[in-house]
């Protein structure tokens, strides 16, 4: 008999069929990504290093050379040359001198730079969490926290960074770390504003990219490494449509990472390579490494560039239809792929209870807390959704339309709702809407899913 896990597989693939994944940080990948992903590539050790030699060379010239490595086990003749076109392939898509591409997560990548370049207890000047910042960027909960100082800047009543305070607290906390990242703000940061006081205070500047890394990559936002950046950080599965893990991009001199070297800015590189292994990680995951390849392939296309377009495209007409629907939009709208709605102030009732309540209905997305929301972190005032996944499947303005009035008519229904376990009275009248939803689904197919 067939284990249990594939009979729910199967029921995982029909709900991501018949329903829309709003959530910004998810995306659907393309069949070549998963079959890299689900390749006999896991059965491979290879913990350190390929060689960097000639990495600006085209792929053909990458994937038929085989150079010295600085590896721990044999048997690396050709996942070297896999890891070599990925991290190839990352540095063109980044303009960086160096790609490491063996985070496993962005957590892993985001910690990997903290150990890189500081010492315990050094100050890490950060987006507060509360203010759409991201957990592993010093939230007290985490491992990071309880290691380095992080210093939290917040944002403005409009939705942008308050660069004021940045600045401030820059030149009177003398950081080691100045990091622009986050996981809910709409805006495009002013990455050079940041830099000049970065370089004023003689910080590290990181930027992570998690959730605009694709829209970099398509050329439709600004890339922190074009702007006077030391380091980028990203996921792989959220714009960027590659899958589950982490990147590291830098700029720099880069050398063997079997050598400590000094700690100055020009080193990060390496300082980094050598953060990730034997540092932080043991052996990379190099099936995952094959697929973020593949998908760095895919996002170097022509055809990567109106996907980056029309997610923004897809996500200011969401957002406009959300506003002219009754929908108070923290930062009045949006600038990228993301979208924060105020449902309490909109509506009435608490972010979990519409997150529930789209559930039912097949529109996924996450309760999200706004700046300065008193409400507890499980009953947030909002719900943070987004257009990477929908537009993946080929959605565009007339679906936008209709998802922003699917969600009135549900706000409508859900405004007396007392709590989440009194959404099942609702159900009767959610089926019509619930219909639609899966009709429409069903007209967009998932991209590796028959
Ligand atoms: N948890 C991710 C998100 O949804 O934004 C970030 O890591």
């Amino acid at each position: 008999m067939k284990d249990f896990v594939f009979d729910l597989i199967e029921q995982e693939k029909v709900r991501q069929k018949e329903g829309l994944e709003l959530i910004p940080s998810e995306n659907y990948v393309s069949p070549e990504v998963l079959e890299a992903m689900g390749s006999i590539l896991t059965n491979k050790y290879s913990e350190g290093y390929p060689s960097f030699a000639d990495l600006d060379k085209s792929d053909k010239e990458i994937a038929e050379e085989i150079l010295p490595n600085s590896r721990y086990y044999g048997g690396q003749v050709n996942v070297d040359r896999i890891e070599r076109l990925a991290i190839s392939r990352a540095m063109k898509l980044f303009h960086a001198d160096h790609a490491n591409v063996q985070p496993h997560s962005g957590a892993n990548a985001n910690e990997a730079v903290y150990y890189a370049w500081c010492e315990p207890g050094d100050k890490i000047l950060a987006m507060n969490l509360a203010h759409g910042g991201h957990l592993t960027h010093g939230a007290p909960v985490t491992r990071s926290a309880h290691i380095w100082n992080f210093i939290p800047y917040g944002v403005t009543e409009d939705g942008d960074i308050d660069y004021d305070e940045l600045e401030r607290l820059a030149l009177s906390e003398k950081p080691k770390i100045i990091l622009v990242g986050y996981s809910a703000f709409m805006k495009i940061p002013d990455f050079e504003r940041v830099a000049k006081v970065g370089k004023e205070v003689g910080a590290l500047l990181m930027a992570d990219m998690a959730h605009v890394a694709g829209l970099i990559a398509g050329g439709v936002h600004p890339n922190p490494l074009d702007f006077g950046f030391n380091v980028m950080t990203t996921t792989t599965h959220k714009t960027l449509r590659g899958p589950r893990g982490g990147l590291i991009l830098s700029k720099g001199k880069v050398s063997s990472p079997l050598r400590k070297p000094e700690k100055t800015l020009e080193n990060i590189p390496t300082l980094i390579d050598r953060s990730v292994f034997p540092g932080t990680q043991g052996g990379p995951l190099e099936h995952v490494i094959a697929a973020k390849a593949v998908a760095f392939g895919e996002a170097l296309k022509p055809e990567f560039k109106d996907y980056a377009a029309k997610i923004v495209e897809n996500a200011k007409t969401l957002a406009d239809e959300l506003k002219t629907r009754g929908f108070v939009l923290q930062g009045g709208g949006t600038e990228n792929h993301l979208i924060l709605v105020n449902v309490e102030k909109s509506y009435g009732f608490n972010g979990k209870i519409f997150e529930k309540a789209l559930d039912m209905v097949g529109l996924t997305l996450n309760a999200n807390a706004l700046p300065g929301d008193k409400a507890a972190a499980f009953r947030p005032s909002g719900v943070r959704l987004g257009t990477p996944a929908i537009t993946t499947r080929g959605m565009g303005k007339a679906e936008m339309k209709k998802i922003a009035g699917w969600m009135e008519e549900m706000a409508k229904i859900c405004k007396d709702v007392p709590s989440e376990d009194a959404l099942s009275e609702k159900a009767d009248e959610f089926e019509k809407i619930h219909a639609e939803v899966k009709k429409m689904a069903l007209d967009f197919p998932v991209p590796s899913i028959k």
